[in-house]
C-alpha cells in the first residue's frame, strides 16, 4: 500500500487502527497531503471527503453520534482549521469525541509571511479536552515522544466525560512523497477502564438525603439512548416515588407513569399560587442541556433544598443556583447503586401532582391544536404524527425544537439536535453525517435561516435515500418575535430594526437549493396539503433524499405560539374556580 513517508503521520494512522478508530473525514488541502496519502492510501479506514471544513466538522459529529465512537477530522492549515471550531465547540458541550487533526507549517515559519498559516496551537483552547503539537523531527526520541502524545490524547478523548481533542502536526516539504510500505508497529498505551462508584459513606449520605425528601425531581438533560440507565432509573423511581422530567432529547425510554415528557407545557401552567406544590425538596440532575427556559426560571425562583448533579466529568453544574453535591460518575451506575439500597418512599403524591398536571395541559394542548390556524405550530404537529416509529429525528435550533418538544414523544424514535451550543450553523451537516451511517429514515426539521446557513451540509456525496428534510419556511428568524421585550415594542423605528436586523427576512428560493444538490422537492402551504405531502415523503417506495418546504406566515406563527401558553394559564384558572 502507498503511504506518506512522514513517520509521525504513519504512527498516527497506526495508533488510530490500534485504538479501533476507523471513521475519518478528510478535507482537501496540500499541507495535510501526508495525512490524506496515508489515511486514504492504507485502505484500512472509512474515509469521507468534504470540502467545507465547517460542514465537515459537523458531519463528523453526526457520524460520532450515530456510531457512538470517536471520529477523526483532518484539514489543512490556516482558516481551514478555524472553520472546524464551531463543531469542536458543539462536541465539547455535548461530550462527543471528535479527534481534530490539523496540518501546520513548522513553528519557525509561523508569522513570517508564509502562505496559509496562523498560530494553530491552542486554537480551540476554550472548548477542547486536550491538545498537542507533534514534533517535527523524526529521530527515535521524537518519534517515541510523538507516539506517547498521540496515545495520551486518544485515550483522553474517550475517558471520563468524552470530548474533542486536537492534534496539530507541523509538516515540512516535500509533502507528497509516498512509499509502498505497511504502517509501523507503534507501542500502544492502554487506558484501563474504571467504573467509579460511590463509596459506602457517600452512598449512605446520598440515601439519607433522599430519605429526607418528600418531593424528589429528577431532571434528565440531553443524552444518548442508554438502556442500562433507563432501567436503573426506573427502579430508583419506583422505590422512592420520585418523578422524572425529561425532554425528548434525553432519549429516555421509561414507563410514562413516572416520567413527565412535556415539562415545558407543565411549567407553562404553573402559577405563583401553585409553585410551592411543584417546588422539589431534592433535585437530581444528569445529562446535558435542557431546552426549556421555563424550567430554569422556575427552579431558580423555587429552589430545591438539595441539588445533586451526576456527571462523569465531575462538572459542577449549578444551573439552578442550588447545587449541594456533585457525583463524578456515570448516571447509570449512580441510580443502580442507589436502587440497590433500602430507600424511603416519599410521603405525599409529588409524582402524581406532575402527572395529573401534565395530563391536564396535554388535553388543553390538543384542544388548542385542533383549533389553531395553519402555522409552524400545527405543521410541526402534523409532521411529528407522520414520522415513522423507530426512526431518527434531528431538530433544528430556534423555534423548531421548541414546537417539537411540545408534542408527545414517538415510540422508539431517537431525538437529536445541536443543543451543546445551540448554533444554527451545523444542523444540516450533523443530520446528513448521522443519516449516512444509518439505514432508518432520518428526518431533519428546521427553519429557513438554519437551512440556508448550513446549505453546504448538502454539498457532499453522502446524501442518502433515507434523508428527509422538512423546512418550516416563515421567511426569516421567527423566534425573535417570541422574545417579549423585543417584538412587543411598537413604533415604526423598532419595527424596521426588528424586520431588518432580527427577523432577517429574505426571498431566497429553497427549491433552487434542492435542485442544486440533487434532492427531490415537495411543498405545502396548508394543513391538508401538508398531510398529502407527508404521505408522499414517507411513502416506503420513496428512494431519494427529499426536501419538503412548508410555507407559513410569521405573524400567525407568533400569535399561535404565544396564544398556547395564554390558553393553558386561562384554562387552568377556570378549572380551579
Ligand atoms: C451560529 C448562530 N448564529 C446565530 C444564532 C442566533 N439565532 C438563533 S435563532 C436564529 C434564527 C433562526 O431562524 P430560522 O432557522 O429561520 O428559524 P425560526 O426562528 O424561523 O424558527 C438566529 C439567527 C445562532 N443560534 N447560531
Amino acid at each position: 500500500m502507498m503511504i506518506s513517508t512522514k513517520r509521525h503521520v504513519q504512527q498516527l494512522a497506526s495508533l488510530f487502527l490500534s485504538k479501533k478508530i476507523f471513521d475519518i473525514v478528510l478535507c482537501p488541502g496540500s499541507r495535510n497531503g501526508p495525512l490524506i496519502h496515508t489515511l486514504a492510501g492504507c485502505g484500512q479506514f472509512d474515509c469521507r471527503m468534504i470540502v467545507d471544513e465547517r460542514s465537515a466538522g459537523y458531519f463528523a459529529l453526526g457520524i460520532a453520534l450515530a456510531k457512538k465512537k470517536p471520529v477523526v477530522i483532518v484539514c489543512s492549515s490556516g482558516t481551514a482549521a478555524v472553520n472546524f471550531a464551531p463543531a469542536v465547540a458543539e462536541a465539547f458541550y455535548q461530550n462527543i469525541p471528535l479527534i481534530v487533526v490539523t496540518a501546520d507549517r513548522p513553528a519557525y515559519w509561523i508569522d513570517q509571511l508564509e502562505n496559509q498559516c496562523i498560530q494553530q496551537t491552542a486554537l480551540y483552547r476554550n472548548f477542547i479536552k486536550q491538545s498537542c503539537s507533534l514534533p517535527l523531527e523524526e529521530s527515535d526520541c521524537r518519534l517515541w515522544s510523538g507516539a506517547r502524545l498521540i496515545n495520551e490524547i486518544l485515550n483522553t478523548a474517550v475517558s471520563d466525560a468524552p470530548g474533542p481533542v486536537h492534534i496539530n502536526i507541523p509538516l515540512e516539504e516535500p509533502l507528497h512523497r509516498t512509499m509502498d510500505a505497511q504502517l509501523p508497529d507503534v507501542k500502544v498505551i492502554e487506558d484501563a477502564e474504571t467504573r467509579i462508584k460511590l463509596d459506602e459513606k457517600a452512598l449512605a449520605g446520598a440515601a439519607e438525603e433522599i430519605g429526607r425528601a418528600d418531593k424528589i425531581l429528577v431532571l434528565a438533560g440531553q443524552s444518548q439512548d442508554n438502556a442500562e440507565l433507563d432501567s436503573a432509573l426506573a427502579l430508583f423511581v419506583e422505590k422512592t416515588g420520585a418523578v422524572v422530567a425529561a425532554e425528548h432529547l434525553a432519549n429516555f425510554q421509561m414507563p410514562s407513569d413516572f416520567c413527565c415528557t412535556c415539562p415545558e407545557l407543565v411549567l407553562g401552567s404553573i402559577s405563583s399560587d401553585d409553585a410551592a406544590v411543584f417546588q422539589p425538596d431534592l433535585l437530581i440532575t444528569f445529562g446535558r442541556h435542557f431546552v426549556s427556559k421555563r424550567i430554569r426560571q422556575f427552579l431558580r425562583a423555587n429552589q430545591p433544598h438539595e441539588h445533586i448533579h451526576v456527571d462523569a466529568g465531575g462538572g459542577h453544574m449549578d444551573t439552578y443556583q442550588a447545587l449541594t453535591r456533585v457525583c463524578a460518575m456515570s448516571p447509570g451506575l449512580f441510580f443502580e447503586q442507589l436502587a440497590g439500597m433500602q430507600l424511603r418512599k416519599v410521603s405525599g403524591d409529588y409524582a402524581g401532582t406532575w402527572k395529573r398536571r401534565e395530563h391536564e395541559v396535554l388535553q388543553i394542548y390538543t384542544h388548542y391544536l385542533g383549533r389553531a390556524p395553519f402555522s409552524d405550530f400545527t405543521a410541526c404537529a402534523h409532521v411529528l404524527k407522520a414520522v415513522p416509529e423507530n426512526s431518527i429525528i434531528h431538530l433544528g435550533n430556534s423555534s423548531t425544537v421548541r414546537y417539537s418538544l411540545l408534542n408527545p414523544g414517538i415510540k422508539g424514535v431517537t431525538y437529536l439536535g445541536n443543543r451543546g451550543t445551540s448554533g444554527i450553523d451545523g444542523s444540516v451537516s450533523t443530520a446528513v453525517g448521522y443519516a449516512s451511517c444509518r439505514s432508518q429514515i432520518n428526518t431533519l426539521i428546521l427553519g429557513d435561516l438554519s437551512l440556508f446557513y448550513d446549505s453546504n451540509g448538502l454539498w457532499n456525496k453522502y446524501l442518502g435515500e433515507n434523508l428527509r428534510i422538512i423546512l418550516l419556511n416563515n421567511g426569516g428568524g421567527n423566534i425573535f418575535s417570541f422574545v417579549e421585550d423585543l417584538a412587543g415594542r411598537t413604533g415604526a423605528h423598532n419595527q424596521a430594526i426588528f424586520q431588518d436586523y432580527f427577523f432577517a427576512g429574505h426571498n431566497a428560493k429553497v427549491k433552487g437549493l434542492a435542485s442544486a444538490f440533487g434532492l427531490d422537492y415537495l411543498q405545502a402551504d396548508s394543513d391538508s396539503r401538508l398531510d398529502k405531502a407527508l404521505e408522499k415523503l414517507y411513502n416506503p417506495d420513496r428512494a431519494a433524499p427529499t426536501l419538503l418546504e412548508v410555507f407559513t406566515d410569521a405573524q400567525t406563527n407568533t400569535k399561535v405560539f404565544k396564544g398556547l401558553f395564554i390558553q393553558i394559564k386561562k384554562a387552568l384558572t377556570t378549572y380551579g374556580e
